[in-house]
């Protein structure tokens, strides 16, 4: 009988769907949006000029041992801050929490965390590269770090700040930020993620 629920599991599973395991999914140019800017900080605006933080393209792979992010912006300034972020939706989790995959890059250095949903970091084999000369940051995480999951849906966002800004001046709080998977403020498109990827 284990065999016989074995071979059944497998003939429903095979959907063409089911099957995708890497995504490629283009962001507008110029669609960076601002908050906590000046006086009023609770104001969302938009900030077309602003390009540090705009991602143009976003490919998640879900690979046999790894999950890979490739992320394309469209101008990656060697001196700035930048966190780029994951929120990973896996099956393996029962809770369904995302878990966090964030790389923060700034003067040429650059750390990558995988937070549990109680905050504490793990997988110190996640990995982040960053090409200034393609303006592209590149994180990869073991798939063991996100419990070997059969599927991922992840949301991707980029942002900025002025580093060295003063606390209590008008960039102090003021953070830029782009949404692999939204148009500026806009709804998000289908379900403002990657879609389901599966395991190849
Ligand atoms: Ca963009």
């Amino acid at each position: 009988m284990p065999l016989l629920v074995a071979v059944l599991a497998g003939c429903t599973s095979g959907s063409p769907e089911e099957a995708v395991s890497t995504s490629t999914i283009a962001d507008p140019a110029g669609d960076v949006v601002v908050s906590g800017l000046g006086r009023d900080r609770e104001t969302v605006a938009s900030a077309p000029q602003s390009t540090q933080a705009d991602i143009l393209t976003t490919t998640v792979e879900h690979r046999a041992d790894e999950i890979g992010f490739v992320v394309a912006l469209r101008d990656l300034l060697p001196g700035q801050y930048l966190d780029l972020t994951a929120n990973v939706t896996t099956d393996s989790t029962g809770s369904r929490l995302p878990t966090q995959v964030t790389s923060l890059t700034y003067d040429g250095e650059s750390t990558i965390d995988v937070y549990r949903t109680d905050g504490s970091s793990r997988c110190p084999a996640a990995d982040v590269a960053v090409d200034h000369d393609a303006d592209t940051v590149t994180m990869t995480v073991p798939r063991t770090c996100l419990g070997d999951p059969r599927w991922i849906e992840a949301t991707v966002v980029a942002a900025t700040m002025q580093y060295d800004a003063t606390p209590a001046g008008p960039r102090g709080d003021a953070v830029w930020e782009d949404d692999a998977y939204r148009t500026g403020q806009a709804e998000p498109a289908a379900s403002g993620t990657s879609g389901r990827l599966h395991r190849p």
